[in-house]
């Protein structure tokens, strides 16, 4: 079993591709089709080209804000190509390129950032939570979707993220806790990309690795290179494996780093230096991602050319339209918090339209 042979106690790691694109551990390639890997492949490009664009257009006052992905697009891609359609994905914030992989569109994420609630309005059938700002509250709501799953005897998965100093929030443990507990069919992934806005890992927790916390729970835990792409679409399909069998969830450490600022609002300049930040440029997903398809001879220079013009454009355009989709009118935030409008918020409405209605009389209209 491939959780067994890496004590997350020991610091063992999981690697598969390491960062100039070789494969390092011929024995757990994972064989995945070549369709399968062009997607994840084209997901983490546009991804990354979205995440580079959108941190130009809130610098330029066009989105309201941001927070990068760049250097993160294998620990998201990685788990989405192992799991099956009828899967749910439960998000924090950062997880741009898993939402596009399980497809939420473009143009839905892109209207999230920009301040639009319609953003969080996915597809029928996309099985996709909207982003979860509250840090750690999601893992709750995967236990409870995992919950049901097991209750109606379906074959279904609840994957969830959580960064690193989420770990450290309360409903981590409760809902970590809960599905050992009932052997519920979760696959539990941190995104261990070393800070909590300017807090760094080991000023968070006083344990050597992330996914030693699943020892206390009595379920399996592995710390995987969370820049590697193979590694992680194998780590998910085992835990996968195990949740369908009824054996419970499985806690999986995506060893990664956040190249850019926590969001547009942060200077990460103020707490880090910049060497560390070169050091880990040297390990980006993509690029080894890129080197191991040209080696299989399922992708060129030439193609990959082709594709960062297409997806630029597609970004641009999508941008576009968002901006032109209109403004939301503010009254939907009382009207659809809930299904119904509870008193409270009634009482609010009333007091905003009393509101418009002096500023319109000083306003002389
Ligand atoms: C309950 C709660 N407390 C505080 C915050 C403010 N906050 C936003 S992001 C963040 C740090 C999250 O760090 P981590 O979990 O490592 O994820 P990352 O941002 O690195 O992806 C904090 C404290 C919040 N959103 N929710």
């Amino acid at each position: 079993m491939l959780f067994e042979n890496f004590d997350p106690l020991k610091g063992e790691m999981l690697q598969i591709l390491d960062s100039e694109g070789k494969i390092v551990n011929d024995k757990l390639e994972p064989k995945i089709a070549k369709d399968t890997l062009i997607k994840m492949y084209k997901t983490m490009v546009l991804g990354r080209i979205a995440d580079e664009k959108a941190l130009q257009f809130q610098r330029q006052g066009r989105m309201l804000t941001y927070a990068p992905n760049i250097g993160q697009e294998a620990a998201q891609v990685g788990p989405m190509a192992a799991l099956e359609e009828q899967d749910w994905l439960v998000l924090a914030f950062r997880e741009f390129n898993a939402m596009l992989y399980k497809g939420v569109t473009l143009e839905q994420a892109f209207l999230y950032w920009y301040g639009n609630e319609r953003g969080s309005r996915y597809d029928d059938g996309v099985r996709v939570l909207p982003i979860n700002v509250p840090i750690g509250s999601q893992i709750n709501h995967a236990a409870g979707i995992a919950y049901a799953s097991k209750l109606q005897e379906k074959d279904e998965v609840a994957i969830v993220f959580i960064g690193d100093g989420g770990t450290s929030h309360g409903e981590f443990h409760e809902g970590m806790n809960f599905a050992a507990t009932f052997d519920l069919p979760m696959i539990t992934i941190i995104q261990n990309n070393q800070y909590a806005i300017s807090t760094p890992r080991h000023k968070a927790t006083k344990s050597k690795t992330l996914a030693q916390k699943a020892v206390a729970y009595g379920i399996p835990g592995i710390q995987v290179d969370g820049n590697d792409p193979l590694a992680m679409y194998l780590a998910v399909k085992t835990a996968r494996e195990r949740a369908k069998n009824g054996d419970g969830p499985t806690l999986i450490e995506a060893v990664t780093y956040r190249i850019g600022p926590h969001t547009t609002s942060d200077n990460p300049k103020l707490y880090r230096e910049d060497k560390e930040v070169e050091e880990w440029m040297k390990k980006d997903p993509i690029t080894r991602f890129k080197t191991y398809l040209i080696n299989k001879k399922y992708w060129s220079e030439e193609n990959d050319v082709e594709l960062h013009e297409q997806h630029k454009q597609f970004v641009l355009d999508t941008f576009k339209h968002v901006e032109e989709s209109g403004e939301v009118d503010l009254e939907e935030i009382f009207a659809y918090t809930y299904e119904k409008m509870t008193p409270n918020l009634e009482e609010q409405l009333a007091n905003y339209k009393e509101y418009l209605k002096s500023e319109e009389k000083s306003n002389g209209q």
